[in-house]
C-alpha cells in the first residue's frame, strides 16, 4: 500500500470508525476463508427460520469486549475507498455475487484492496437484506486476485441492500453499502412497520428484547433467551462471540452491527445500541444455541 493511501485509509477511519475496531482481541485463526457456507445464516422469511448451521471451528473468545456501530453502510464509497460490484442486477438464479474493494481517486480505480485484518474470525462479513426486510442474510465471501465471492444464496426478485463490514489491515474498520437488483423488474417495496415485534422464536427457543433505543445516547437492549420457557445458562461462541445483532433502520436501511457487553447472565445478553433515526428499526440476532446458529428477529420504535 503506498503512503498516500494509507493517508486515505487513516481519513476512513475519522469518518467511518465504527466501534467495531475493539475486536483486536480477535487473534488470528486459521480460520480462513476458504469455506464461506460453513457459517451462514439465512433467513428466508418473515420470522425466524431455524438455520442450521455450522461448526466454525476454532475462535478465541473475547469475553466483555462491546460495539455498537453508529449507522452505516448507507453509502458505497469514503474517502478513497468504494465498493465495485461485478454487476448491480442479478437473477434469481444466479450463481455467485462478486464485489471487489478499490481504492479510487478522481473517478478512477487505482489499486484493489488485499490487505485485510480479521475481525470476528473473518476477514470480510457481507449482510443482505431485502429492501422490505423481509429477507436477511449474513455471509462470508471468499477472496480470490482482489475479488470477493459470495456463493449462492436463494434471493428473491427485488431490491437488497448489501453491506460488506471489513477492517483494512492495521487501519480502518469500514462498512460500505451498495444495491443489487434480483430478477428483471422488481417493484420496489419498502418495510412499512408500524408495530414493535418483541419475541421471536425458533425451535424450543425463543427471545423476547426489552429496551429501547434513542435518538441522541447509547441504549441498551437486553434479550433474554429461554428454551421451552426456561431461561438458558449458556449460549455457544459463534464468529468469536455471543451474538450478532444487526439493526437496519425501516426507511434509510442504515446498517449497526452490535455485539454482546459480556456473557449471559440469567438468561440474557445485552448490548449497547447507539442512537438512531426515530422511527422503526427491525433487529436481526444470530446466536448459538445447541451447536446450531439460529435467527432471531424482532422489530423496535426508536424513541
Ligand atoms: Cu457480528
Amino acid at each position: 500500500m503506498s503512503a498516500k493511501h494509507s493517508v486515505m485509509c487513516l481519513s476512513v477511519v475519522a469518518v467511518l470508525m465504527s466501534a467495531c475496531s475493539s475486536s483486536s482481541s480477535d487473534s488470528p485463526t486459521t480460520d480462513s476463508m476458504n469455506d464461506p457456507m460453513t457459517d451462514q445464516a439465512v433467513d428466508a422469511g418473515q420470522g425466524a427460520t431455524d438455520t442450521t448451521a455450522p461448526s466454525d471451528g476454532e475462535h478465541k473468545h473475547d469475553a466483555g469486549h462491546t460495539h455498537g456501530a453508529a449507522q452505516s453502510g448507507s453509502s458505497s464509497s469514503a474517502e478513497g475507498l468504494e465498493i465495485v460490484l461485478e454487476a448491480t442486477k442479478w437473477d434469481s438464479s444466479s450463481t455467485n455475487l462478486k464485489f471487489s474493494i478499490v481504492y479510487f481517486e478522481d473517478k478512477k480505480i487505482i489499486d484493489e484492496l488485499v490487505a485485510y485484518d480479521e475481525v470476528h474470525t473473518k476477514q470480510m462479513h457481507v449482510t443482505l437484506v431485502k429492501h422490505d426486510l423481509s429477507e436477511y442474510y449474513h455471509v462470508h465471501p471468499v477472496l480470490s486476485e482482489g475479488m470477493w465471492t459470495i456463493d449462492s444464496l436463494p434471493l428473491s426478485d427485488g431490491y437488497y441492500r448489501l453491506v460488506a463490514d471489513f477492517k483494512v489491515k492495521d487501519v480502518a474498520h469500514v462498512a460500505l453499502g451498495t444495491d443489487i437488483t434480483v430478477g428483471g423488474s422488481p417493484s420496489m417495496v419498502m418495510a412499512r412497520l408500524s408495530q414493535e415485534a418483541r419475541t421471536s422464536s425458533s425451535g424450543n427457543y425463543s427471545i423476547s428484547v426489552a429496551g429501547n433505543t434513542d435518538h441522541s445516547t447509547d441504549q441498551l437492549l437486553s434479550f433474554t433467551i429461554s428454551k421451552d420457557g426456561v431461561p438458558v445458562s449458556t449460549v455457544d461462541e459463534y464468529l468469536g462471540s455471543n451474538g450478532h445483532l444487526v439493526a437496519y433502520d425501516s426507511l434509510s436501511l442504515g446498517y449497526t452491527h452490535m455485539h454482546p457487553n459480556a456473557g449471559i447472565m440469567d438468561g440474557t445478553i445485552t448490548f449497547k445500541a447507539p442512537p438512531a433515526e426515530h422511527g422503526f428499526s427491525k433487529y436481526f440476532l444470530e446466536v448459538k444455541l445447541d451447536g446450531k446458529v439460529r435467527l432471531f428477529t424482532f422489530v423496535l420504535e426508536n424513541m
